[in-house]
């Protein structure tokens, strides 16, 4: 029996990738580094810093930069992505999150988010879902980022349960493979890539019944 929901946020409670991408391929075109959407793929699930430690890689200028340089480089991408995510509303949550977390909220399961995004909790509030979450976890406390398990094994803690009484959503796989690592329930949800390991794969939650996911 399961006792509680574990949520990465971009591409399970909303597609923040489209917007992680402009921010960084226009970052990338300033340091002539091609950011493609193939490339961005890469990306998704990532911090911040090791989003741009992979960039750099990928155009061969790992070298190039001190690390002062480096945040200079990445608190410049999050200036352009946290502009684009001021038109961020409710509409924009994916297809049966509200519904999914009403539902959770009346059977009084509680939820979790464990999202590398140091953004989540000002995309929360702009999506109007804050309140539904019982933890958020904070991404700068962290040792390891994701597939490290230790975010998920964080968010069991704030829902003050065990990891293997709670079912994580993940969209990439670095994050279905920190569930595993902790023995979670994993739901995949699926945008394109096949996600290996996980328990269940859907494309929205709209897909998936709750009661037989609380079974698990
Ligand atoms: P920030 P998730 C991740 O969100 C994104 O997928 C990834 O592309 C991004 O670099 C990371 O958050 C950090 O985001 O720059 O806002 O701190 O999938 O873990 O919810
Ligand atoms: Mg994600």
């Amino acid at each position: 029996m399961k006792k509680g929901f574990i949520f990465d946020l971009d591409g399970v409670i909303t597609d923040t990738a489209k917007y992680h991408f402009i921010a960084w391929r226009n970052l990338g075109a300033k340091i002539g580094v091609d950011v493609d959407l193939k490339f961005n793929e890469q990306l998704k699930g990532i911090s911040r810093m090791d989003s741009l430690d992979r960039i750099l890689a990928h155009g061969g200028k790992e070298n190039d930069f001190t690390l002062e340089e480096k945040e200079a480089l990445a608190a410049q991408k999050n200036d352009e992505y946290v502009t684009l995510l001021q038109s961020l509303t409710p509409a924009d949550l994916l297809p049966g999150v509200k519904e999914f977390l009403d539902q959770a909220n009346t059977k009084g399961v509680p939820c979790a988010i464990a999202s590398a995004s140091k953004n989540a909790p000002f995309i929360l509030e702009k999506l109007g879902v804050k309140d539904q979450f019982a933890g958020i976890v904070d991404p700068a406390t962290l040792h390891k980022g994701k597939p490290d398990p230790e975010i998920f094994i964080k968010a069991a803690e704030l829902l003050n349960i065990k990891p293997e009484e709670a079912v994580g959503f993940e969209d990439a796989q670095a994050g279905i493979d920190g569930i595993k690592a902790c023995h979670m329930f994993a739901v995949g949800v699926l945008s394109g890539e096949p996600l290996h390991g996980a328990d269940v794969t859907c494309h929205e939650l709209t897909e998936l019944n709750m009661d037989e996911l609380l079974q698990k």
